[in-house]
């Protein structure tokens, strides 16, 4: 871990920085995949499959009995906490939902906005080390309550075409339609483009490896919508005396066991917390499985001391992490102050782990600084708005010769006459 000590204003973007990786190879293999998808749908499908996941069968889709098999091969204990994370997600996230706005803006003028659920969502799960089922948790229950009427997910399977049960479980739980077991890019432009077996959707969600990052930024230029542009996951905790330090430990651990890349950063209002953190580190990292992945994590940490509340405040907010953890005796002081971050944790007793699995906030959250101009996934993520509106007689009266001036002003003639033609055969009416 890298320490500093009541760092200057000017060097605080230098030790904020994030790594920033070059694409442009990688957009090159991602371009010929889609194009390749989108001429050639399953059968170029299948071929990536051979090639990236040693996979090699027509068909992508999961049977029923592969699900059925799935539920019995996991404990009633897990089960039931995954019935409980839900339980709660679902909460949260119907809690969200907003009702018809109507205005009548003057009279004869009714306009009103209403939220209709994005039709087709396609949601990624990645494989690999640690498959993130709870991820579909998060994705799914939401689609759910939208009521996004087609819900498909795609994950990629071992060598021998299995998928991970838990994923199975979870997908199930949550009444996803269709899985398919297709992965990496190949999956997002399947999704893109639609192919034989695997329908097109409006927008795509989820987690993924660089590639997967990069196919779901080309998706966009075939016009469809992505949750956010994704980064490597992040974890901020402010502490002071009052914290715990072993407690603060294994939040940064929970962050850096993620991937060598996860971003660790830890601002101490205390020098005796700071130094305490680091040695707890250094002995709950020997007992953790993933010890060289939280290692590496940990090795390009940063540790930060500040001499005032306000400051570290400040410093927080520039860097707009995506988890936030407050472990102060002024809590309230960073709830009110902190303008951009993804999700904030609050207290001694409120880990990151929570809000990862079960408390019922969401989990898919912005990175890599877009916490100052994105939100985390939610219910509205899964819907779009739709405004409406019906004006009489009287309000095309009122309103009517307002547009009338703006459309000449602006040189739309044709504009103009759309209210003039109404409000002359109203004259007419009116004389008669
Ligand atoms: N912290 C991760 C989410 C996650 N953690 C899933 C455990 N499982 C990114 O926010
Ligand atoms: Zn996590």
């Amino acid at each position: 871990m890298k320490k500093f000590f009541d760092p200057q204003r000017q060097e605080w973007e230098a030790i904020l920085e994030r790594p920033t990786k070059t694409v442009e190879d990688i957009e090159q293999v991602v371009e010929q995949i889609f194009r390749e998808v989108k001429a050639g749908g399953d059968a170029a499908v299948k071929n990536y499959s051979r090639i990236f996941d040693g996979f090699n069968s027509d068909n992508f889709e999961v049977a029923s009995e592969e699900i059925a098999n799935a539920s019995a091969g996991l404990s009633e204990e897990l089960k039931t906490a995954i019935g409980l994370a839900k339980e709660n997600i679902r909460k949260f996230h119907a809690a969200q939902k907003t009702g018809r706005v109507t205005v009548e803006t003057v009279s004869g003028v009714e306009c009103w906005q209403e939220k209709r659920s994005i039709q087709k969502v396609g949601l990624y799960i990645p494989g690999g080390s640690a498959p993130l089922f709870s991820t579909i948790l998060m994705l799914a229950v939401p689609a759910q309550i939208a009521g996004c009427k087609e819900v498909i997910l795609c994950t990629p399977p071992a060598k021998d075409g299995s998928v991970n049960p838990a994923i199975l479980y979870a997908a199930q739980v949550c009444g996803i339609q269709k899985i398919y077991k297709v992965g990496g890019i190949q999956a997002i432009a399947a999704m893109t483009f639609g192919t034989e077996s695997i329908e097109k959707v409006y927008k795509i969600f989820g987690p993924g490896n660089q590639y997967v990052t990069v196919a779901k930024q080309l998706a966009t230029k075939y016009n469809v919508a992505i949750d956010m542009p994704a980064g490597p996951s992040e974890l901020l905790v402010v502490a002071d005396d009052t914290a715990d330090a072993a407690f603060v430990a294994s939040d940064l651990l929970s962050q850096a066991e993620h991937g060598a890349d996860s971003q660790v950063v830890l601002v101490s209002l205390s020098k005796e917390l700071l130094e305490q953190v680091a040695s707890e580190i250094e002995k709950q990292l020997e007992e953790l499985p993933r010890k060289e992945i939280a290692r590496a994590a940990i090795a390009h940490s940063r540790f930060i001391y500040m001499s005032s509340s306000e400051k570290a405040l400040e410093l927080i907010d520039k860097y707009a992490p995506e988890h936030f953890i407050i472990c102060t005796s002024n809590p309230d002081f960073f709830v009110d102050g902190i303008n951009n971050a993804g999700s904030v944790f609050i207290g001694n007793y409120t880990p990151e782990s929570a809000g990862d699995y079960a408390s019922g906030t969401n989990h898919t959250l912005p990175t890599n600084g877009y916490a100052r101009q994105y939100s985390g996934v939610n219910l509205d993520s899964f819907t779009k708005a739709i405004t409406f509106q019906k004006i009489s007689s009287e309000g095309i009266q009122t309103i009517g010769p307002a547009i009338e001036l703006m459309a000449e002003a602006e040189g739309l003639q044709a504009h103009k006459n759309a209210v003039a033609l109404r409000l002359k055969k109203l004259k007419t009416l009116n004389n008669e």
